[in-house]
């Protein structure tokens, strides 16, 4: 019954210390995304001014909103529809080869003015067989260093998932962009992704994590004991 109590009251403790370290889910590309105004929710959509690039000066120039509603989405008036970016999808620009670039930024827009470590995750997935599409992760750190921290092929289809920890600070951007290699044919990618702080274990948690361990040893000895116990009646009757 003590040790039973003594695991109970180590779990009450850890499940209150951990809320004031949770992660914050900063950004969610697809719950996020909306054509109401450029930087809503944090996010941009543009393209680099250069073709095939995966850094570079980013612009919203010449975007516009176009769709039916539930299903607007911002257009970058080339041919084809394109460049294009959608609540789940994007696709590079087919007369300049530009990027078209999905940008969150940091602190923006009333969004959380995070300092510290920020965790991407998300998938890169062929929404159009054939073709030869690029996709890439670009962040600008609190030294406005800049970051690719992938440019990765997608043919076929298996979806290429990320998952990357990187240093940010109000001001910093973070970039989903799909480049379109030789052509702009094929090339329409479907995205998913999501930012979050990185949680960082504060000394306390950790002792009491430990305390909660100590806890659990004494519990298991105890039932190994009483196995043993059971174990060794046989044998000496
Ligand atoms: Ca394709
Ligand atoms: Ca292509």
């Amino acid at each position: 019954m003590f040790r039973l109590g003594m695991v109970a009251a180590s779990a009450v403790i850890l499940a209150g210390s951990s809320t004031s370290r949770a992660q914050i889910l900063l950004a969610d590309s697809q719950a996020d995304f909306s054509t109401a105004a450029q930087g809503t929710n944090g996010f941009q959509y543009g393209v680099y001014t250069a073709a095939n690039v995966t850094s570079g000066t980013f612009s919203t120039a010449g975007f516009v909103v176009v769709g039916t509603p539930p299903n607007t989405y911002w257009y970058g008036s080339e041919s084809l529809g394109t460049p294009a970016i959608t609540a789940t999808a994007q696709h590079p620009a087919f007369d300049t080869l530009r990027p078209a670039v999905r940008r969150y930024t940091v602190g923006s827009n009333g969004e959380p003015a995070f300092t510290g470590l920020a965790r991407l995750q998300g998938t890169f997935s062929d929404l159009d067989p054939g073709g030869d599409t690029f996709a890439f992760v670009t962040v600008t750190d609190p030294n406005n260093s800049i970051h690719v921290l992938m440019d990765n092929v997608i043919v076929g289809a298996t979806p290429i998932l990320f998952d990357f920890t990187i240093a940010v600070a109000p001001g910093s951007t973070i970039d989903f962009g799909v480049n379109p290699g030789t052509n702009g044919f094929n090339d329409l990618t479907g995205f998913a992704g999501t930012i979050t702080t990185s949680p960082v274990p504060e000394p306390a948690s950790i002792a009491l994590t430990l305390l909660g361990g100590i806890a659990l040893t004494l519990t298991r000895r105890g039932r190994s004991s009483q196995a043993g116990n059971g174990a060794r009646r046989p044998s000496s009757d």
